[in-house]
C-alpha cells in the first residue's frame, strides 16, 4: 500500500487569550484526535482567514495536507476516512454520517439560533481587538440590524427556548451515555462543539444542576487527553 503522508495543519479561529471561537474547528480537532492523527496547529484570528493558500477560504476550519487545502468541517471529515483508511473510522457507516448530520440541522435550527443572542456580544468581548469592528459589523448583520447589546438583553428568552429545545439529547443521555450509544461518535461530537464555543466565551452557567447534558458534555472535554478542556474557557456546566 502506498505510504500517506501525515504532515498535517490545521487552520483554527481564535480570539483574545488563546481562546478557540469555533465549533467546527472543535469538529475537526477532535475527527484528527479520533483518527489518532497529529496535526500542526496554525490560530488564525477573523481578519486572516482570507489570507489562507490562495485567499479563497471565507471560513475555518481549514486542513493543510502536504500543501493541499481542504475547507469545511464535513468536507475534512469525509477526506481524513478516505485518506486515512487504516485509522479508526469517523464515520464507520454512511447511517453514521447521515445521523450526525440530522444532529447538525436539530442543533443549528433549535439550540445554537436559541442561545446566538445570549452569546454574541462575548464572542464580541472575546474576539482579537483587531477583530473586533467585523466581528460587531458582521454579527449584527446577522442579527438583522440589531446591536450586540440589544441581543444580549433578550438573552435570557433564547436560553429559555434553548432549554426547552434540549429535550431530545437530555433525555436520550438519560438512556445511554452518549448519541452514539455506549461510546462517543462523531453525533456527539457535532452537538458538543456548540457548547465547546459558548465555553470559550460565557461566563456563566448554561444547564441546570443535574442536567443529564453536563456528564455527557465534561466526559467529551475529557477525550484525547483532555483535548477540549485544556483550551481557554469558562465552566458553563457549573459542577
Ligand atoms: N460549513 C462550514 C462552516 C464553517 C464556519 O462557518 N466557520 C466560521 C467559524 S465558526 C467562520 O470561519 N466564520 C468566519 C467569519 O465569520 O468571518 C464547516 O462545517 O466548516
Amino acid at each position: 500500500m502506498a505510504s500517506v503522508s501525515t504532515k498535517l495543519a490545521l487552520y483554527d479561529l481564535e480570539g483574545r487569550d488563546g481562546r478557540r471561537l469555533s465549533p467546527f474547528c472543535w469538529r475537526t480537532k477532535y475527527a484528527l484526535a479520533h483518527k489518532g492523527l497529529e496535526w500542526e496547529d496554525r490560530p488564525v484570528g477573523f481578519g486572516e482567514i482570507q489570507s489562507i493558500g490562495d485567499g479563497s477560504h471565507r471560513t475555518v476550519p481549514v486542513l493543510d495536507h502536504d500543501g493541499k487545502l481542504i475547507g469545511d468541517s464535513w468536507k475534512i471529515a469525509v477526506y481524513l476516512d478516505q485518506t486515512f483508511q487504516d485509522a479508526p473510522p469517523i464515520f464507520p457507516s454512511l447511517d453514521a454520517l447521515h445521523y450526525a448530520q440530522f444532529v447538525e440541522r436539530w442543533l443549528f435550527t433549535q439550540v445554537f439560533t436559541a442561545m446566538f443572542p445570549a452569546l454574541v456580544r462575548q464572542i464580541h468581548e472575546h474576539a482579537k481587538p483587531e477583530d473586533q469592528d467585523y466581528v460587531r459589523r458582521s454579527r449584527e448583520l446577522q442579527l438583522g440590524g440589531m446591536s450586540l447589546e440589544d441581543a444580549e438583553k433578550r438573552g435570557a428568552e433564547g436560553l429559555g427556548a434553548m432549554a426547552v429545545a434540549l429535550a431530545p439529547l437530555r433525555a436520550k443521555l438519560a438512556d445511554m451515555p452518549y448519541l452514539n450509544g455506549n461510546e462517543p461518535g462523531y453525533a456527539d461530537i457535532v452537538a458538543a462543539s456548540t457548547f465547546m464555543w459558548a465555553r470559550a466565551v460565557y461566563p456563566k452557567k448554561l444547564f441546570p444542576p443535574n442536567d443529564t447534558v453536563i456528564p455527557w458534555f465534561k466526559s467529551i472535554l475529557e477525550m484525547h487527553g483532555a483535548l477540549g478542556r485544556s483550551a481557554p474557557g469558562y465552566d458553563i456546566t457549573g459542577a
